[in-house]
């Protein structure tokens, strides 16, 4: 495992679900800086994802793969690839930021409005 923080379900049939992950800082992570549903057997439900930093990922900043996930006041800075790489459903809980990031995009599959000035889509954004 080579992401920062992960949240994941890896027991069948039991899925992990409202986990909270807030006030983090994380430096340098080899992959994603924060991934939620990346791995694992099943989504994880209901996760927010709140205040939270992401420098220098190999990757992405955030990579959001389950769709009933919350994000709001994060920053992600000098990722690999994207910033916020969030998966249709995912809810913009509004203050989301990427700065400087690998791809020119800083966003990707993003069908929520990211709403910082510093967000650029590759990609129309829209809202669900
Ligand atoms: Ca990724």
């Amino acid at each position: 495992m080579l992401d920062g923080i992960q949240v994941a379900t890896y027991d069948p049939g039991n899925p992990t679900v409202d986990t909270i992950v807030r006030d983090n800082h994380v430096r340098g992570a080899v992959v994603d800086g924060f991934a939620v549903g990346v791995g694992g057997v099943e989504r994880p439900r209901r996760t927010q994802v709140v205040g939270n930093e992401a420098t220098g990922s190999g990757d992405d900043g955030f990579d959001v793969r389950s769709p009933r996930t919350t994000l709001a006041r994060n920053l992600a800075v000098r990722s690999g690839d994207l910033g916020i790489d969030a998966a249709r459903g995912v809810t913009d809980g509004g203050g989301n930021r990427a700065r400087a990031q690998g791809q020119p995009g800083a966003v990707r599959r993003a069908h929520v409005p990211l709403t910082s000035p510093d967000t650029r889509s590759a990609h129309p954004i829209r809202a669900v």
